[in-house]
């Protein structure tokens, strides 16, 4: 229990029960960590919670295995052979909008390496490859008055080198390059764009139907709203009127997926024999205190507005009633007399009713939801009422807004057969960054793959979730929208200083290539198997050097500082200055065992 620190008194609280010392019956209450000492205790160790216990079992035969890019991130050549000019090259032109002014103008130059793709592809050993068509490429000014042959073949051929390798296309309509003319416009708020979107998947699917069975309409609804259109972070970059336009977008959005999905249907289906669906994205949302009712609301308010706000009216008819009452509760506050939220006609509601073929999810990570009432404010926020944190406890990866938090994934999956009638299923992307210096032996990209994929068996085998395919993002180091170059989520590096941008397999590439081959995790119980074949190690690039450590004003390499003598150095150092010496002795000490 807390008890007298010797000089500093009581300022010191070391123990397991807080002591009230102002309180003349000096009470005791347990802090948090008495709790988890009883635990431990109780335990007499430390298992494994039921969510990290692995499971071993297979996937559903002929399984979809993917990797995927987006046609921004990765192609490059952003204005060859007819190319129009996306909202995305208008935004990395924009000063201050990308950091260290990164652009698309070349990204990975996958327009011209495209067998370098291919070979990637090939070593991962997917069945499937998830890229997008640039609508600009296709149709410079958005509309069909013009259709840019060149920008049909380029995918053309990548559609028949995919085949001649085995591997079957997943293609994206739109993955957030709108054709600059249509955003002058008006884009995504005029509502002549349901037409337009409708005429592009018109042409994509006549020209390479054919050769494609899966389809996906839009990357991402919720991003293109909030990160476009509320909090100016992505391309159009608005950010003026949170009130309504993320309403007006989302509105239109849907619509126009309905009606590519019906043109799909009517012209196409009885000869392609595809599916077509959206994919949308969904964190997972816990309450942030679990005795409370008022956070189980937030939480749920929190993906109701994520993946429901579109998933609703596609999967389950109109907007989920969640979303409903909340923002006409909020408009009513302001003093408005009608929600802003549009409301679709019982016609629309039918045509948008049932146009899907599978459930397209995008997912990566859980948040801490609790509510918080923003007063009269007329604000998406305001409407939604929802704060996320994150654990502290949760691992870290290359992104701030990424922890990795596995069982999220099976809770969502789990949500998602309740929600909507258990649809088949597809992840459309599941991955994570890191950032700073190069290693290829990526072990948390391994850990993570690892992790959620078992989660999703889970689903699949104990739940009775439809699980149909998975998708790693993304297959090569891309363009991070805003983030530009830094935040690398690729199963290959991109060595973008060599002006070739070669593509070299992360330690992660063997990994999951293993579990594509084992179509799951085989027991090591009853092994070895043969399918179970993960490289020890990814190729070695030589590391580059590593700073020179300062300290104490002495002047260090790290080689200097390793070399003969880590025992008697550290000891040096922890005999000067104690405990932060010790760490810095240990921290050489760990890059010098690294570099062995
Ligand atoms: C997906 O978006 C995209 O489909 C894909 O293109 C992208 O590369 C991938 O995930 C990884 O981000 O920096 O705090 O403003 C997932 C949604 C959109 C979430 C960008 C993070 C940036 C948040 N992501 N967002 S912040």
């Amino acid at each position: 229990m807390d008890s007298f620190q010797f000089f500093y008194g009581y300022i010191f609280g070391f123990g397991l029960h807080h002591v009230d010392f102002t309180n003349p019956h000096r009470p005791r209450t347990p802090k948090f960590s008495a709790h988890v000492y009883y635990n431990i205790m109780q335990n007499n160790g430390f298992p494994l919670t039921e969510d990290e216990k692995m499971i071993y079992g297979e996937f559903k035969k002929d399984f979809i295995w993917s990797s995927a890019t987006a046609s921004y991130q990765i192609e490059g050549a952003w204005r060859a052979d007819g190319k129009g000019l996306s909202i995305w090259d208008q935004f990395t032109h924009t000063p201050g909008k990308i950091f260290e002014h990164d652009t698309g103008d070349v990204a990975c130059n996958s327009y011209n390496k495209m067998d370098d793709d291919i070979a990637a592809l090939k070593k991962v050993k997917v069945s499937h490859y998830r890229f997008s068509v640039s609508w600009p490429r296709v149709l410079p000014d958005g509309t069909t008055k013009n259709i840019n042959q060149a920008g049909l073949n380029y995918y053309q051929r990548l559609l028949d080198a995919l085949l001649a390798a085995n591997i079957q296309p997943q293609v994206t309509l739109y993955h957030w390059d709108l054709p600059q003319a249509l955003q002058d416009v008006g884009g995504w708020e005029n509502e002549t764009i349901i037409e337009r979107f409708r005429d592009y998947a018109d042409v994509l699917f006549q020209n390479l139907g054919p050769k494609v069975k899966l389809w996906i309409t839009f990357n991402e609804p919720f991003i293109i709203t909030i990160l476009g259109h509320v909090q100016g972070a992505h391309a159009p970059g608005f950010n003026d009127r949170p009130d309504t336009l993320p309403y007006i977008v989302s509105h239109n959005i849907i619509k126009a997926h309905a009606e590519a999905w019906h043109v799909y249907n009517d012209k196409y289906r009885a000869s392609q024999k595809g599916m077509v669906s959206i994919t949308v994205n969904s964190d997972w949302a816990e309450p942030r205190n679990p005795y409370k009712q008022e956070d189980y609301d937030a939480a749920r308010s929190l993906v109701e507005f994520y993946l429901g706000w579109y998933a609703h009216p596609i999967f389950n008819g109109d907007y989920s009633p969640v979303v409903k009452k909340s923002v006409l509760e909020q408009s009513l506050a302001g003093g408005l007399t009608k929600s802003r939220l549009p409301e679709f006609t019982p016609e629309e509601i039918k045509r948008i009713n049932g146009t899907y073929d599978y459930f397209g999810l995008n997912h990566y990570c859980s948040v801490l939801a609790f509510p918080v009432d923003f007063g009269t404010t007329q604000h998406f926020e305001a409407d939604r009422g929802v704060v996320v944190i994150s654990d502290r406890t949760w691992l870290e990866s290359g992104s701030v807004w990424l922890r990795m938090t596995p069982f999220g994934l099976r809770r969502l999956l789990r949500f998602i057969k309740n929600e909507y009638r258990n649809p088949p299923i597809i992840i459309t992307e599941n991955g994570v960054s890191e950032n700073g210096p190069v290693d290829l032996n990526d072990v948390h990209r391994k850990y993570f793959y690892e992790q959620y994929i078992n989660q999703v068996l889970k689903a699949y085998l104990l739940d009775g979730v439809n699980i149909i395919g998975y998708t790693a993002w993304s297959l090569l180091d891309n363009l991070e929208w805003a983030v530009g170059y830094t935040e690398r989520f690729g199963l290959f590096y991109v060595n973008r200083s060599d002006p070739d941008l070669p593509r070299t397999p992360k330690a992660s590439v063997s990994f999951y290539s293993s579990i594509i081959s084992c179509n799951g995790f085989p027991d090591p119980a009853s092994g070895p198997h043969e399918c179970w074949n993960p490289e020890p190690e990814a190729t070695k690039e030589p590391i580059p050097a590593i700073n020179d450590v300062s300290f104490l004003g002495l002047k260090l390499s790290a080689e200097e500082a390793a070399t003969g003598l880590n025992a008697t150095f550290a000891l040096l150092i922890v005999a000067v200055t104690g405990a932060v010496g010790l760490s810095v002795g240990l921290l050489l000490f760990n890059r010098r065992s690294k570099r062995d």
